[in-house]
């Protein structure tokens, strides 16, 4: 009976939208090593998915193939030593699909101003690509790769201020096309169409109230994690720049500022570092500052804060905690049930949306798998009270 696993109702691998085969065994008493064998040679483990009893798979990157008809076969090998194998199944590697996606700005209705940087991502295609950015029909100009994405810089003072729809086009080697989904984009300088009445527009006093921000993210650069401070993070993560929401509080702990800005990577320190002009009168004291950005839960930058008006003051670097994925401001199950529900390392997610994707990749990296699922564990269970 030993060999009923696989020689009487034999699995097919199958295979899921990223080329990931997969196949399923019966549950045993004891884990059998489960592994594919590719062109009936260069044996790759396979992994038990989360959650599963049964279900094992292995990520295959298909651009380590030829094109062309390759063949799979999973294999088992039970506690006792005996070992099964499926039938071969054949399959053919072809060229992935070409798609671009805006990752800056980020998100719908970013107010933007002066020159500002648009950056895209490609995936599958032919290299080499050529890249644009369009603002409605209009060119905004061709792409440059950058360790970012593709990026252009937009100078914002060419149009009036208003909402615009940004898209990224590409086009690989082979003459395939494709377009982003469009990314709203609030342009404010002040520039306002010529017909209507110029409004003045609130410009910043000199000497505005400034805070020099250096924002350290768990689990990107330098940030390190609540288990292991000192642990290297992302070294690039996806989305170098973010927005931060700043609150500015008084010794009677009243909110008595509440703006935001933007905070930028920087690769030689891990850390995001960016300048938030304030927006209003403030008056030389002591205060405390709270920060919080998307996934991140809000946190007290350290001490109390001397702040001169009209001034520059910069800011003890502050460490955030990741895993607010669903944005509540508290790290939960609902967190985590979202984060498992994207999760996609060997098959595609059980559960998942863009929104959700883009949330439940703490890592920053584009993918969720077991790098988020670990760091998202290694910050829950290591809470400590301030
Ligand atoms: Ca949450
Ligand atoms: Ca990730």
């Amino acid at each position: 009976m030993d060999k009923v696993l696989w020689s009487g109702n034999p699995a097919w691998p199958s295979f899921g939208n990223n080329g990931t085969p997969s196949t399923t065994e019966q549950p045993q008493p004891v884990k059998p090593l489960v592994s594919f064998l590719i062109d009936q040679a260069g044996e790759k483990p396979a992994k038990r998915k989360p959650g599963s009893l049964s279900n094992y798979g292995v990520s295959l990157n298909t651009t380590s193939l030829s094109p062309g008809n390759h063949t799979i076969q999973g294999k088992v090998v039970q506690a006792n030593g005996v070992s099964g194998l499926t039938e071969q199944r054949r399959v053919s590697v072809g060229e992935s699909p070409l798609t671009i996606a805006v990752v800056a700005p980020l998100t719908d209705n970013q107010q933007v101003s002066g020159v500002f940087t648009l950056s895209a991502d490609v995936t599958g295609g032919i290299i080499p690509y050529t890249v644009t950015f369009l603002n409605g029909a209009t060119t905004l100009g061709t792409a440059q790769p950058t360790g970012y994405g593709w990026i252009v810089n937009w100078d914002t003072r060419t149009v009036t201020d208003g909402t615009y729809s940004v898209t990224a086009k590409v086009t690989d080697a082979n003459g395939k096309e494709a377009t982003s989904l469009p990314r709203k984009v609030q342009v404010v300088n002040g520039n306002v169409p010529p017909s209507s009445t110029p409004t003045p527009s609130p410009t910043p006093a000199p000497g505005a109230t400034k805070l020099a921000l250096t924002i350290f993210l768990h689990g990107i650069g330098r940030g390190g994690d609540s288990a292991n401070p000192n642990s290297q993070g992302s070294p690039t993560p996806l989305h170098f720049k973010r927005r931060i929401n700043i609150e500015i509080f008084n010794p009677q702990n009243q909110l008595v500022v509440g703006t935001e800005g933007e905070i930028t990577y920087d690769s030689s320190s891990g850390s995001f570092k960016g300048i938030v002009d304030v927006g209003s009168p403030l008056q030389t004291g002591n205060y405390t500052v709270k920060v919080k950005t998307s996934q991140y839960l809000k946190t007290l930058v350290p001490g109390i804060q001397a702040l001169s008006s009209g001034e520059t003051n910069e800011l003890s670097p502050t460490f955030l905690l990741v895993g607010d994925i669903n944005g509540d401001n508290i790290i939960n199950i609902l967190d985590y049930n979202i984060l498992t529900g994207c999760y996609s390392d060997l098959l595609p997610p059980d559960n998942c949306n863009e929104a959700n994707k883009m949330q439940s990749d703490i890592t920053d990296d584009g993918n969720v798998n077991q790098f988020d699922y670990n760091l998202f564990l290694r910050e829950s269970l290591n809470k400590l009270g301030e």
